[in-house]
């Protein structure tokens, strides 16, 4: 009497995968879906836009340490006779490269908001980019002197969240985790800048934050 033979490879493969693949196909989108349930999103009104610039809300949630910088430098290009991104949010401490990918001669002033002060001025030429670690908080100008349609801002701010603002000031953050947050509203105005403790409930949360401070 010969003893049955051990399945082939193949059939145990095909067995793990069936194991893994049936209880997926077993609940699709729409059995999933409660009928009251609403999509975690924080909806409010921040101040309106302030010469072209608009409001930057940031969430810091409660016992949760503040945004570190990342090891890459961020990146903000000059390309199509602008910076990309016209707004951008690091932490303190961040390096970000300040790059030309554009047959055109530019060149990147940064000044800080609060004091007016001059961090640097340098040339950019086409392919070359300026590495700049940017460790205070707050804002931040950003120009190129040739071309006085070229401009952007850079916020630097430890929270772990950000959104910006349409420039009516309305916004909308989806998937933000429920708890309790200090909020922060940045404006290029500083009188119209406020800071709220605020609870983020599951489904849908409205926050009033365009009184200022
Ligand atoms: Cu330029």
């Amino acid at each position: 009497m010969t003893k049955p033979s051990p399945p082939p490879r193949w059939w145990l493969t095909r067995q793990v995968l069936a194991v893994v693949v049936l209880p997926v196909s077993g609940c699709g989108p729409a059995a999933d879906q409660a009928p009251n349930q609403e999509i975690d999103r924080v909806v409010g009104q921040a101040p309106a836009v302030v010469e072209g610039v608009p409001s930057v809300i940031l969430f810091e949630p409660d016992g949760v340490a503040v945004g570190t910088p990342t090891r890459e430098p961020v990146v903000m290009d000059q390309v199509g006779m602008a910076f990309d991104p016209l707004i951008l949010v690091v932490p303190p401490g961040q390096t970000v490269s300040f790059r030309n990918s554009e047959e055109v001669a530019h060149n990147v002033q940064v000044r800080l908001m609060a004091t007016d002060s001059v961090l640097f001025n340098v040339s950019t030429d086409f392919g070359s980019s300026y590495e700049h670690v940017l460790d205070e908080a707050g804002g931040y100008d950003v120009i190129c002197d040739i071309h006085p349609g070229m401009w952007a801002s850079i916020i630097v701010d430890g929270a772990r969240y950000h959104t910006v603002a349409r420039s009516d000031g309305s916004f909308v953050l989806e998937g933000l985790p429920p708890g309790a947050y200090t909020v922060r509203v940045w404006s290029k105005d500083a009188s119209l800048r406020s800071e709220h403790r605020v609870e983020v409930a599951r489904g849908r949360t409205e926050l009033a934050l365009a009184g200022g401070a």
